[in-house]
């Protein structure tokens, strides 16, 4: 499934990048516009190891490792896996994998963001599973959305996978939030980005056909 995700990215000109599953606090949190006190940390309540160091909860770590390195033009997907503070449920697991995506260059914009997911629905989950793209938060990004498919379990009706919605969320994405393009000296006056990510687990289910 990693590879499936990869494979689409690739043909888009971006390339896999990895990192540490144990991170410092500085680049699972601070570094993405979350301070010590910011309540958006609960969101991806954590392993601690040691004061400063954790299991990290995205892999976001890897992108601003990548952003602090290597100037614009950024194009990198970051499959790994993550570790959250979450019971199992149909849903949630405390160790899944993420891939997240990052675009970064002269004149990057959110209408290319809202193309390059929807042709990955419709590469991944076929062209007959609906989608909609919702606003949402993220520290990280502005503005950020969330982007949801039709339930590929129950095909929309309702069922457990879906908490009865119809509905599964499928990625977090948005544009990078200038904060995080100062953290890691990238000038947001010349440059701009978007990033996503998601799950690769809610991938296992099997797509419904019509
Ligand atoms: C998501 C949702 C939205 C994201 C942002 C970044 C970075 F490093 F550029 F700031 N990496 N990934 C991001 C943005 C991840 O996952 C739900």
């Amino acid at each position: 499934i990693l590879d499936e995700i990869i494979s689409f990215f690739a043909n888009y000109g971006f390339t896999v990048a990895t990192g540490p599953e144990i991170e410092y606090d500085w680049y699972n949190f601070e570094a993405l516009n979350m301070a010590k006190d910011h309540p958006a940390r609960d969101m991806f309540s954590n392993f601690y190891l040691k004061k400063n160091m954790l299991l990290r909860s995205h892999t976001s770590p890897v992108q601003i490792r990548v952003m602090e390195k290597q100037k614009p033009p950024v194009k990198i997907i970051c499959p790994g896996r993550c570790y959250r503070h979450d019971a199992f449920d149909a849903s949630h697991s405390p160790v899944f994998h993420q891939v997240e995506g990052l675009y970064i260059d002269k004149g990057v914009c959110f209408g290319e963001l809202k193309w390059i997911l929807s042709e990955f629905v419709k590469f991944i989950f076929g062209s007959e599973t609906k989608y909609e793209l919702r606003p949402s938060f993220f520290p990280f990004t502005e503005p950020s959305g969330e982007l949801v498919i039709s339930c590929t379990v129950c095909g929309g009706e309702g069922c457990q996978v879906c908490g009865n919605s119809g509905w599964i969320e499928c990625l977090g994405c948005g544009m990078v939030h200038p904060q995080v393009l100062e953290n890691v000296n990238i000038s947001p006056k010349r440059y701009s980005g978007y990033a996503f990510g998601m799950g690769a687990e809610i991938l296992l289910n099997p797509v419904q056909k019509s």
